[in-house]
Parts: C-alpha cells; structure tokens; sequence
C-alpha cells in the first residue's frame, strides 16, 4: 500500500480493512458496538463477528485467541457493557496478553446531560491498559488503530482500549479523507527483537558458568519471545536445571530430564526445593511476582539472581541482580549460547544428580494419586492422564485455583509442540480463552481444563461454542464445589468441617455433559479414571465442541506449596 494515498471512506470501511491488513480473523462482542464497520467488515473481509453473551467472556475470547497466536484479539462492548469488558481485561492485563478493546462512548454533544447507560468508562480501563484513548473524530481511527497495534505488541506486551465515539462506536458511520495503511510488523509479537549489550551477556554468562548448583527460572517472556528451544538448548550446554514459572510452563517439556517442574505457589514440589537449593537463580522472563516466587520466599531474597528481560525496568524489582541483560529471550539466549563454554557443565554433575534425585522423589511420593483407581477419581489421576493422552501439538488451557495448582503440579507437557495457557488469577478464564485460542488456531487440538465453579461463569458460551463450530474440548473437574476455599472457610469455623461452612463453597450435584448436549455440545460423563482416554480420543476426533465432565472426590485438596 502506498503512503499518502487518502480517499473518502467511512469510518466503518477503514476499521474493516485495517484489521484484515493486520490478519485479524475474528471479532468477539456483545451488540451493539461497531455495527457499521461488522456489515463491513461481512462485505469487504472474511473476518469473523462473534457476538457472544456477555463482555468479560468476550475480553477472555480475545485473551485466549491472542495467547494462542501471538496475535492481538480483539473485543468489543457497547458503553453500558464497557466496564464488563474492563474487568475482563484485568487477566490480559496480568498475563502481559495483546488485546484491543474497543467500546462506544461518550458523545461531546450530550455529556453530563444525564445520557441513558453513560457513565465516563475510561478511568476503570486505566489500570489494566498499557494505552487507554478517546478517538472522537473519524478522522484519526488510521493512526490510533495503528498505534493500538503498536503498543499491543512491542516491549513487554499488554492490552490496548480504544473508545470510539458515540453509545455504540457511531463514529464508524461517519466519512472522512482516509488512508487504511497497516504496518503488518505489529500484526503479531514479537514486533522487535531487542539486542542485549554485548558486555551484558558476557558479565551474565560469567555468572551463571561460574555458579556450581545454579537453576533458571523461565517465565511468560521466554514463550512470548518464542525461545523454548534456545532455553533448553543452553541447559543442555551448561548442565543447568530448569524450574518455570505457571506462565511459563511450556518452555521445556516436564518430561525433560533437566526440568523439575513449575515453582512458586501453584507449584510442584521437586521445583521449590531445587530453587532453594541453589547458589544462582536465573531468571528469564519472569517478573519475579509473588506467584512464581511463593511470595519472595522460593528463592529467597539474598539468593545471587541474575535476570534477562525485555522490560528494563523488571531488572532487579525483587532480588538484587549479580548480572542484568536487558533484551529479547531469544536473542539474548542465542548470544549466550555461542559465546558459552560448555566445558564448565562437567563441574555441575553432581548437582544436575541432586535435581534429579529430588524430581525423583516427587515422582515417588505422588505415584499413588497419579495412578490412583479411586471412584470418585482423583483429579492427580485425571492430570496424569492428560499427561498420557494429549496430542503433541495440544494447546492446554487451564484456570485458576485448584486447576492452576492441579495442572500446574501434576500434569507434564510431553513435547516441544505442546503449548500451555494459564490463567493469571480469574477464575472462569480458562473455557471462553479456549473457545478464543481455537478460534486463533483451528488446526490443533485445544484442551482446557477448569473446576466446575470456574465452567458454571461463563457456562453459556457453550452455545457460543455450537453456533460458530468452535471445537475445543472442556474438561471440567467436576466435584461439586469450589472446594479450593474449603480449607480457609474450615478454619473460620474453628479448624473442621461443618455444615455451615460447606454452605460457603459446595454447589448442588450437576451433570454437565447432559447440560452440554442441551446447549448443541457433546456431551461426555466419565465417572471411573479407565474410561477418560476413550472419553478424551472421542472428544477430539468428533471435530464438536465438547464438555467431558469428570466425576471427581470433593475431599482432594492440592498440595501446598513447600519453601
Ligand atoms: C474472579 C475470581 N473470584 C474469586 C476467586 C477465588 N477462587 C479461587 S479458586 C475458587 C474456587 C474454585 O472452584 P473450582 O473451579 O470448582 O475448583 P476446585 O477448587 O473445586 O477444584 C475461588 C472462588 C478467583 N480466583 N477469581
Ligand atoms: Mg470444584
């Protein structure tokens, strides 16, 4: 496309070719919002207008969607839904996920006048945007969609509001003089590959070759950055183990002799006690939060850390650094891996056998429950399973709470086409951002995997699901209540389990596959460990969306993080 090229257009036009110039293929909305630019959008484009049934299920879609690609999502909501799709967006925010919201908003001719619907919506996007605009004049929407891309996906990457004029966006009716020129290096992440200083890498790898029982801990940045296979292959070189962050996960397969799992809070046990016993934590693309880290206690501050990231300023925010490298993981990690002297591996041998006797003794100590036949099933069991059965190119989805901890400590990744997406603290994340990462990449295998209390959230969007052929299969670890909070509300009730307390987290018995079925799903009830890999081959060969809802013992409580 040429530069400098204006013609009249309507607003509606130049959003419909501006997000097909930047590969966007679906749109995920609650009406009314944009409705100009979606009948453009049918006209001109092949792009997919979702309308779905309600905003933060939308913002999720999009989050999924972006995850999965590495492409900005993108969602939309009318004002009266705008601050249900600010709430959405507090997980992309958290996840450092590429979505664009875009909402209606205030009119200049009717503020303050007591408008139907209108409140000002734009400060509450405020704190889980990287960049919140107005666009009142037709006239700017090329330059503001291009910088809402831009912003999206450069440095440390996040979401993006925009809030067109008008209660539904009706600036998108309006004509003006305009270019859609899109710059289609920002259509994905990463739009730039930053290069570490030289010096940098160098002070860094002298560290880390230096170190006799140093680990690293790889974060959201290295999947970001696209750098598993860097990573492990610096590992390899170095003999160094390796512990993730959840966001992380699938950066080196759990099934990897140098992996001993994910560490922090939600976390396996074999990865906290390697990360406490090391002299040296390296972290890559971790922002050293309190999740990862158990709240700063795995590793403990006062560890020698050492940390490379894209964001300058997360170097050092919670542990004093030996070394910085400020730059992308890839690239950093490919410097690191030329210029390494892998003849300093040897004098980690008796270290790499430490991690790997501890990795050993989890396996050992969770043997039982992972295999375990008990009725109603073990959810270890049902992670295990997973474990055997997914597809090598399966993108697993997963929320919070007990799921997060759940697959974030029992479940392995199996192989490098593997992919992992967790939720970054909401529970009910996990099956709309399924139904988004499926949308994003049809052609592989989406499993997600969810408590019943995060399903019943966004339960309608199974409907969703039928109507546009989305075809991700749910697992739902259906025990009858959000048993993670059993604990805590034990406690206030002096220490045991009462039936008042149960009132505060247990939900009537519910069958989610017939529910499923009724909403035009497949629907598949599995109630003995045995039956779940015919279950799960069955689910992804019906090209359907499914739901197989897994019977599972209300008394399994995850363990808890050890520091
Ligand atoms: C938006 C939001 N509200 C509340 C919570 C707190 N929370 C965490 S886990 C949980 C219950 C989880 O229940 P379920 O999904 O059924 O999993 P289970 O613990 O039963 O395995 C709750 C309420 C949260 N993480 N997110
Ligand atoms: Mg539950």
């Amino acid at each position: 496309m040429q530069i400098g090229h204006n013609r009249k257009m309507t607003g509606a036009q130049c959003i419909a070719d501006m997000l097909n110039g930047y590969e966007v293929t679906h749109v995920f909305h609650v009406p009314a919002v944009m409705r100009t630019a979606f009948a453009e959008m049918e006209r001109r484009t092949d792009i997919k207008r979702l309308h779905v049934h309600g905003e933060k299920s939308a913002a999720y879609m999009a989050d999924g969607y972006a995850r999965a690609s590495g492409r900005p999502g993108i969602c939309g909501a009318q004002v009266i839904g705008a601050l249900n799709l600010a709430a959405g967006l507090r997980d992309a925010w958290l996840a450092h996920s590429p979505v664009i919201a875009i909402t209606g908003g205030r009119d200049p001719k009717t503020k303050f006048r007591k408008v139907y619907q209108e409140v000002d919506d734009v400060p509450a996007f405020e704190p889980v945007t990287k960049f919140n605009a107005t666009i009142d004049d037709v006239a700017r929407l090329p330059d503001m969609i291009r910088q809402a891309f831009r912003t999206a996906v450069t440095g440390c990457p996040g979401p993006v509001h925009l809030q067109f004029r008008g209660n539904e966006g009706q600036l998108d009716a309006d004509e003006a003089d305009m270019e859609p020129l899109v710059e289609p290096q920002f259509s994905r992440v990463p739009a730039f590959r930053p290069e570490p200083d030289e010096a940098s890498v160098r002070a860094a790898l002298q560290v880390l070759q230096n170190a006799a029982r140093p680990v690293i801990v790889a974060g959201g940045g290295v999947r970001a950055s696209g750098a598993a296979a860097e990573l492990v292959a610096l590992a390899e070189a170095l003999q160094i183990p390796v512990a993730t962050s959840l966001n992380g996960k699938d950066s080196i397969p759990g099934t990897h002799p140098l992996s001993v799992g994910v560490v922090g809070s939600y976390s396996r046990e074999s990865a906290n006690r390697v990360v406490n016993a090391a002299d040296l934590v390296c972290f890559i693309g971790s922002e050293t939060g309190g999740m990862t880290t158990h709240f700063w206690a795995v590793p403990k501050i006062g560890t020698q850390a050492i940390q490379i990231d894209i964001d300058p300023e997360a170097l050092g925010r919670n542990y004093p650094l030996a070394a910085g490298v400020n730059g992308d993981a890839k690239v950093t990690l490919q410097k690191m891996l030329a210029a390494c002297d892998r003849t300093t591996a040897a004098k980690r041998k008796a270290w790499i056998a430490e991690a790997q006797k501890i990795s050993g003794e989890w396996r050992e100590k969770y043997k039982e429950a992972l295999n375990s036949d008990a009725v109603p099933i073990r959810p270890e069991r049902l992670c295990h399973e997973l474990t055997k059965h997914l597809p090598d190119d399966a993108i697993v989805v997963v929320d919070t709470g007990h799921a997060g901890m759940w697959m974030g400590g029992m479940f392995d990744l199996t192989s490098p086409g593997q992919s992992y997406m967790r939720s970054a603290g909401h529970l009910g994340w996990a099956f709309p951002a399924g139904l988004g990462a499926k949308c994003a990449v049809p052609e592989r295998p989406v499993v997600t995997f969810t408590g019943d209390a995060g399903f019943w959230y966004h339960i309608a969007e199974i409907e969703t699901a039928a109507r546009w052929n989305i075809n991700a299969v749910t697992v739902v670890n259906n025990n009858g209540g959000g048993n993670q909070s059993k604990r805590g509300f034990d406690r206030v009730y002096g220490g045991k389990q009462t039936d008042k307390a149960r009132e505060l987290w247990t939900f009537r018995q519910t069958n989610f596959a017939r529910i499923a079925e009724d909403m035009g799903a497949l629907g598949i009830r599995v109630e003995q460990a045995s039956a779940f890999p015919a279950a799960l081959a069955q689910a992804l060969a019906a090209n359907r969306p499914v739901v197989i809802d897994v019977v599972t013992d209300i008394d399994a409580l995850a363990p808890v993080a050890v520091s």
